[in-house]
C-alpha cells in the first residue's frame, strides 16, 4: 500500500465560550484537517490545532508545512514505514501539531487496513478513559459552576484548573472557591502555563496546601532554570511539564534537571510514534504521566483517547478530553459522549473519526 496523497484543510468553528489561560485565549477553533490518501483507497483523518502561544504555528503555517514540505516527502511511501517518514520529517525543525496530525491519519490508516482500532495497535491496555475537564479563568462563581455543570451533566470528578493570573492569590481564592463548592470528592489540580515566578509559584502552592492538590502543572517558564529546581524541592506535590517538554529530549533535560517530576501527553503534538517514545521514556524513569488537551475539538480528543487507553500508565490519571464540550459544533458525524465521567475508545477500525462532509462543507476554509 502506497500514499498517494495528503490534503490539509483549514476549517473554523467558534467557540461557544472561549478558553483563557495564562498563556492565551482560544475563541474559535481554527484547526486544520489532515487527510492521508493510498493506493488502496483507505483514507487516514486526523487534525492539526494551531497554538501559536506554545510552538509558533498557525493555520497557514501548518497547511504550508503539510503541503510544501511533508507531503511531498511522504507520497509514494507505505504507511507502514513510519520509521522512514519520521526520518523525512525530521528534516525540518518544528512544526510539531503539523507532523502529529500527519502520523495520526498515519496509523488511522494502518487501524484500518488491518481492520482493528488503533488503541488495539498501539497497547490495547483498555477501552474508556476518565476525564479530566479544564477550568479557564472567569470570576471565581462562574468557574465553580461551570465544574459543578461538568459533574452534574457528564459525571466528571477531576478538574484542572488554570491559574498564572498576577496576583497569584487571584488564583489562590479561585481554587479556594472550587474545593468549597465542590467538596473532597473531585480531584483538583493547576495548570500555570507559565504565568508565576517561581517565588509566585511556591507561595501560592503554600497558601493552597489545605486544598489538597494532586498536580501542578508549567507554573513558571522553563527558562528560568534554577528557579523550577528550587521550586521542585519546595513541592510536595508532582510539578508537570507541559510547553517545556514537547519532544523526547525536552523530557530528558526537564527531568534530568530536576526541573519537573511528571510529564503531559498530547498526542496533537506528538503524535502516536512519538507519544509511544516519551510515554516508554517516563515508564523507565518511573514519572507519572498525564494526557493533556492541546485545546482539541472532537478529532484530536478522539486521538488522545486512542492514545490514553493503550496503556496502563496513561490510564492511570484521568485525561484532559472534555473541552470539546465548549465549540459550537464539530466534524464528527457522530459526536462524542462524556458519560459517568470517561469517554469510550471507537470500536471500529482506525482511531474512529468519521467526518460529516456536510458539516466539512459548511466550516472549510479553502473554497
Ligand atoms: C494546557 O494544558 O496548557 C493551553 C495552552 C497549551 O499549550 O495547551 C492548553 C492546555
Ligand atoms: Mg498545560
Amino acid at each position: 500500500m502506497k500514499i498517494t496523497q495528503v490534503e490539509a484543510i483549514p476549517f473554523a468553528i467558534p467557540y461557544r465560550k472561549p478558553l483563557r489561560f495564562a498563556s492565551g485565549e482560544v475563541h474559535t477553533a481554527e484547526h486544520v484537517l489532515v487527510r492521508v490518501h493510498t493506493d488502496e483507497g483507505i483514507v487516514g483523518v486526523a487534525e492539526a490545532p494551531p497554538r501559536p502561544f506554545t510552538y509558533g504555528e498557525t493555520q497557514e503555517s501548518i497547511v504550508a508545512a503539510i503541503r510544501k514540505l511533508f507531503a511531498p516527502e511522504v507520497v509514494g511511501t507505505s504507511p507502514l514505514e513510519r520509521e522512514v517518514v519520521h526520518a523525512r520529517l525530521r528534516r525540518t525543525v518544528g512544526n510539531p501539531t503539523a507532523k502529529a496530525a500527519l502520523d495520526m491519519a498515519l496509523w488511522d490508516v494502518i487501524g484500518k487496513s488491518f481492520g482493528v482500532p488503533v488503541t488495539d495497535l498501539l497497547g490495547g491496555y483498555t477501552d474508556r478513559m476518565r476525564v479530566s475537564h479544564m477550568v479557564g479563568f472567569a470570576p471565581p462563581e462562574q468557574m465553580v459552576a461551570e465544574a459543578q455543570r461538568m459533574r452534574a451533566e457528564h459525571g466528571i470528578t477531576t478538574f484542572k484548573v488554570k491559574v498564572g493570573r498576577q496576583p497569584y492569590t487571584v488564583d489562590v481564592e479561585a481554587c479556594r472557591a472550587l474545593r468549597a463548592g465542590l467538596g473532597d470528592d473531585v480531584e483538583l489540580y493547576v495548570d500555570g502555563n507559565r504565568g508565576w515566578s517561581a517565588s509566585d509559584s511556591v507561595r501560592a502552592l503554600r497558601e493552597m496546601a489545605d486544598l489538597g492538590l494532586t498536580l501542578a502543572e508549567e507554573l513558571c517558564p522553563a527558562d528560568d532554570v534554577l528557579g523550577r529546581r528550587w521550586l521542585v524541592q519546595r513541592s510536595d506535590i508532582p510539578l508537570v511539564a507541559d510547553e517545556s517538554a514537547t519532544r523526547p529530549a525536552e523530557v530528558t533535560r526537564e527531568l534530568l534537571a530536576g526541573a519537573a517530576t511528571a510529564i503531559s501527553i498530547k498526542t496533537a503534538r506528538t503524535g502516536f510514534t512519538t507519544s509511544q517514545r516519551v510515554l516508554f521514556q517516563c515508564e523507565g524513569m518511573g514519572v507519572e504521566v498525564v494526557v493533556g488537551n492541546q485545546i482539541d475539538g472532537q478529532i484530536g480528543t478522539l486521538c488522545s483517547v486512542a492514545f490514553g487507553a493503550a496503556y496502563e500508565l496513561t490510564s492511570r490519571r484521568a485525561g484532559e478530553l472534555s473541552n470539546f464540550l465548549d465549540m459550537s459544533d464539530d466534524l464528527l458525524a457522530e459526536p462524542i459522549r462524556i458519560t459517568d465521567g470517561t469517554v469510550q475508545v471507537r470500536q471500529q477500525p482506525g482511531i474512529g473519526i468519521d467526518i460529516d462532509p456536510d458539516k466539512l462543507a459548511r466550516y472549510r476554509q479553502d473554497t
